[in-house]
């Protein structure tokens, strides 16, 4: 698998042993080194191990808790509790699902989006100037799908777009895995830190793919990407992973409902849902068109309602393992 990694990057081998028998419980994750353009343009999109252990492309996250929810951000990050949350350990994602992965996985199972049963998604188009309809950015455009972008296959170091809840939790089964909770992704983007929350940059630098200028007619292009990253080309956090803030928005298990005052009845770990009335999901970190001026939601504590079956530009996702 080795032989994936191109140019120089670095591996680090970690082993994760149950017990004195590893033939009982064995994960083993390789762990790619991105963090610069010159990095994320050579990944494969394929992690080491991949098909081989059950956490492969995977970093562990220690068990934590992080006050849920921000003081500073939208009426509905406003937290409702007033003591921090724990969370426990487990496994998550190093970068966003890639198009690699889940072509592996459309690969091995036949899987169909629901893009491709729609017949199309919804695709952010940019207006010349700023004198345009709210939304009007917005098109369905036929026969767009994770596999046809721009009429092309995209990239496979890019993360995987136009897929839907359905789809991402399709993936994360096929793996014996899940997608996090709001809660779980929150802590993901800032239970390293005593911050209340975690932005696009850090002492002044850029360190995640959003729009600088004016949306949606202005790129002024300071962070090198006008349209989607390769996953992994800002630096990692200190849990080790890329783009929890930025470049697609990620998908969670957890009903959007409101502000966190309304929700759960005050518990946040209840999120599962299987009911067919349930419209919109939570999605969380912002994408690459989130901007200073318009949806300044690339934060840890921001939240938007995704309705579940709508595949678009800027929704990805990655997956975690509970221990
Ligand atoms: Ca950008
Ligand atoms: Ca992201």
């Amino acid at each position: 698998m080795l032989n994936l990694m191109k140019g120089s990057c670095l591996v680090l081998l970690v082993f994760s042993l149950a017990g004195c028998d590893s033939s009982k419980s064995e994960q083993a994750t390789e762990i790619v080194t991105l963090g610069s353009v010159s990095q994320c343009k050579q990944y494969s999109g394929l992690p080491a191990l991949w098909g081989k252990s059950k956490t492969s492309g995977m970093v562990e996250i220690t068990a934590g808790e992080i006050l849920f929810g921000s003081n500073t951000g939208y009426e509905d990050e406003r937290p409702f509790y007033q003591n921090k949350l724990k969370v426990n350990a487990f496994w998550a994602d190093q970068t966003e699902v890639t198009v690699a992965q889940f072509k592996s996985f459309v690969d091995a199972t036949g899987y169909i989006t629901d893009a491709e049963k729609q017949g199309g998604a919804a695709v952010f188009i940019k207006p010349e100037t700023d004198n345009v309809a709210m939304m009007s950015w917005w098109k369905f455009l036929k026969n767009v799908s994770w596999k046809n972008i721009d009429e092309r296959f995209p990239a496979l170091n890019e993360p995987v777009r136009y897929v839907t809840y359905n789809d991402a939790l399709a993936y994360a089964t096929w793996l014996g895995r899940d997608l996090p909770t709001e809660l779980e992704n929150e802590y993901l983007s800032k239970g390293f830190s005593d911050q209340e929350d975690i932005g696009p940059k850090s002492h002044g630098k850029i360190t995640a793919n959003y729009w600088q200028g004016e949306f949606p007619y202005s790129n002024s292009n300071q962070d090198g990407f006008k349209d989607i990253a390769p996953v992994g080309c800002f630096e990692a956090n200190p849990f080790g992973l890329h783009d929890m803030i930025g470049n697609v928005w990620e998908w969670t298990n957890s009903v959007y409902k409101g502000p966190h005052s309304d929700m759960h009845m005050g518990n946040p770990q209840i999120t599962r849902h299987h009911s067919e009335q349930i419209m919109t999901m939570t999605i969380k970190g912002g994408s690459y068109l989130c901007a200073d001026n318009y949806c300044a939601r690339y934060r840890a504590a921001a939240r938007h309602p995704q309705e579940f079956d709508l595949a678009t530009s800027h929704v990805g996702f990655r997956t975690i393992l509970r221990k």
